[in-house]
């Protein structure tokens, strides 16, 4: 049973990453809501980024690296990484794409613009959008072929790869351009309204406000 500390406010993608795995390992954890770059999470990251944690003492940030530390250290099933060799330099392929490709601009281009500004009372910069669109559309278009029609990213189990991109995809749905793009991507929409059946996926449903 973990005495796992969660630093990070649950509307952040990378936080519900982190939430998932350790509700596919029934495992407990305490939540303290800091945001990105306040002074609580300063002392937590040392970029004062989302999310971080702490188990006895233990302490770690990077979405990635609290992951791995999960699985490894709960290693009740659900195994969240592939023991095949292939399979899981492909999981951590399709991981680094995702956080150099694919979030940031999913972020910059998408989620900040369209959710996050209008939360602020700021109007969209639509140059953003525009200046995004293009590393969006063909990010999306690349994890739409990899996905080849299946059910997971990687193999035939849910994986760490699964877990990294369903958050940001929950957001980008709401958006009027990513539900468009989405639209038009069979295997990655097929794929994302399967992760809408994980329970973890469910439990983990960020409340934004006003949505
Ligand atoms: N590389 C970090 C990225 C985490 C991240 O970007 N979190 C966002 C919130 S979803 C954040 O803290 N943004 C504030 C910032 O970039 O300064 C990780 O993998 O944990």
């Amino acid at each position: 049973m973990s005495d796992l500390t969660i630093y990070g406010t649950t509307i952040s993608p990378f936080t519900r990453t982190v939430r998932m795995c350790l509700e596919e390992k029934d495992e407990t954890y305490r939540i303290y809501e800091y945001m990105p770059g306040s002074d609580e999470q300063k002392q937590e990251h040392p970029f004062g980024k989302v999310p971080a944690i702490r188990d006895a003492d233990l302490h770690l940030y990077e979405t990635l690296a609290i992951c791995v530390y999960i699985d490894e250290e709960y290693a009740t099933d659900p195994q969240l990484q592939p023991r095949d060799a292939v399979e899981k330099a492909d999981m951590f392929q399709r991981i680094s794409l995702y956080l150099d490709e694919g979030y940031p601009n999913l972020f910059a281009g998408l989620i900040f613009p369209r959710l996050v500004a209008p939360m602020q009372g700021k109007r969209a910069d639509e140059s953003d959008v525009q200046a995004h669109l293009p590393k969006i559309e063909k990010y999306l278009a690349v994890a739409d072929k990899e996905l080849r029609g299946q059910r997971w990213m990687v193999g035939e189990e849910m994986s760490l790869a699964d877990l990294f991109l369903a958050p940001a995809i929950y957001y980008v749905k709401m958006t009027p351009e990513g539900q468009k793009l989405l639209s038009g991507l069979e295997n990655l929409s097929a794929w994302y309204t399967n992760m809408t059946t994980v329970e973890s996926f469910r439990d983990t449903a960020p409340k934004l406000p006003g949505k």
